[in-house]
């Protein structure tokens, strides 16, 4: 090969490689354009080896301008590599760029149960005239949760209708009545408890859940009377719904009292007809029968006592203006954060 053509050829091979290396978008093609013309078997390589061929006369220039050629495609290569780093790095801190003044990720706080807000209630106003509060197994014997409550085994209230049986002798309770039950098997008078819990019906509706909560409370000492039973409801009433609200009390019956309540409160709230608010039963109550003392071994003789039950559910309905008892179990976000 001539020496005027190796060196046509050689500046062929610059300007090609130049304009390629200026046109590489990234390090890959970087470095496939390295190869292409510096490679072992590259362009200008096998230029190369022609010019060590030439007669000894020729290639001192051929072999300077070769050099030359090599030297100013590294070059291009080195500072293409040097841009295509700083673009790289750029283009990683912008993709990375951490926006300090974006407000923090919203965490949400927890909040009470409404149930459980009206329970803590209840039992503030009872613990606050000197009442314990007990609490005892949802699981009970027949014994507890009805023979030693005086409801004879004809009572609708042992019906399969209303009753989650266990088996034979063990339900799921009906009422915390047991847990009172319990307290006075286990300690003598005097006595003065709430006890609070989840209880168990066979029962489903708009107001009725098969499981829901209620609050009983007994007081036995000498001579408690109706109107200690009066007294305490009536500070209870007026903690709950307002000092002023109206209350009344209607005979009633329950097997484990005698006599035997139900209280009311006239109530004012939406949708009630010309602002002349309405009665509402909020509890049943009464004087402790003196079978149930005799089945826990208490004198009736010697002691009395009063009782009361209410529904939980119930009474946050009341309170809040809830029409469905449903929405206490539904974890519903929207509903629970309304309390
Ligand atoms: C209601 C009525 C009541 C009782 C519960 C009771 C407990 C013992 C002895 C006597 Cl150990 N009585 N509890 C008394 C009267 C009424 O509940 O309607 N509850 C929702």
């Amino acid at each position: 090969m001539p020496v005027d053509e190796i060196l046509k050829e050689l500046g062929a091979i610059k300007n090609r490689a130049l304009r390629s290396i200026a046109m590489v978008r990234g390090i890959k093609g970087l470095e496939s354009a390295r190869v292409r013309y510096l490679g072992k078997k590259g362009q200008l390589t096998s230029l190369m080896r022609v010019v060590g061929g030439l007669p000894p006369d020729a290639r001192p220039l051929a072999g300077q301008t070769a050099n030359s050629v090599k030297g100013a495609i590294l070059q291009a290569i080195a500072e293409k590599e040097t841009e295509l780093k700083a673009a790289e790095q750029e283009s990683r801190i912008v993709e990375e760029r951490v926006d300090i003044t974006m407000p923090g990720a919203d965490y949400q706080i927890g909040r009470k149960h409404p149930l459980t807000l009206v329970t803590e209630e209840i039992l503030r106003v009872f613990c606050s005239m000197g009442f314990g509060v007990a609490e005892g197994p949802d699981i009970e014997s027949d014994y507890n949760n009805f023979e030693a409550l005086n409801i004879p085994k004809h009572h609708p209230a042992r019906d399969l209708h209303d009753t989650f049986y266990v088996s034979k002798d063990v339900v799921l309770r009906t009422h915390t009545s047991p847990v009172q039950i319990r307290t006075m098997l286990a300690t003598p008078p005097p006595v003065a408890v709430v006890c609070p819990g989840r209880v168990y019906r066979c029962d489903a509706d708009a107001t009725h859940s098969p499981m829901f909560h209620q609050v009983e409370g007994l007081m036995v000492d000498k001579a408690i009377s109706f109107s200690d039973l009066k007294g305490i409801l009536e500070v209870f009433v007026h903690e709950m719904f307002g000092p002023d609200t109206p209350f009344r009390f209607r005979p009633h019956y329950f097997p484990f009292t005698e006599p035997s309540c139900e209280l009311d409160i006239l109530f004012h709230g939406e949708g009630e007809p010309n602002g002349e608010g309405v009665w509402l039963e909020v509890l049943g109550a009464g004087m402790v029968h003196p079978a149930v003392f005799e089945n826990v071994g208490y004198d009736p003789q010697k002691v009395s006592g009063f009782a009361f039950g209410l529904g939980v559910e119930r009474l946050a309905m009341i309170k809040y203006g809830i029409s469905d008892i449903r929405l206490f179990f539904e974890n519903d976000l929207r509903f629970l954060q309304q309390f």
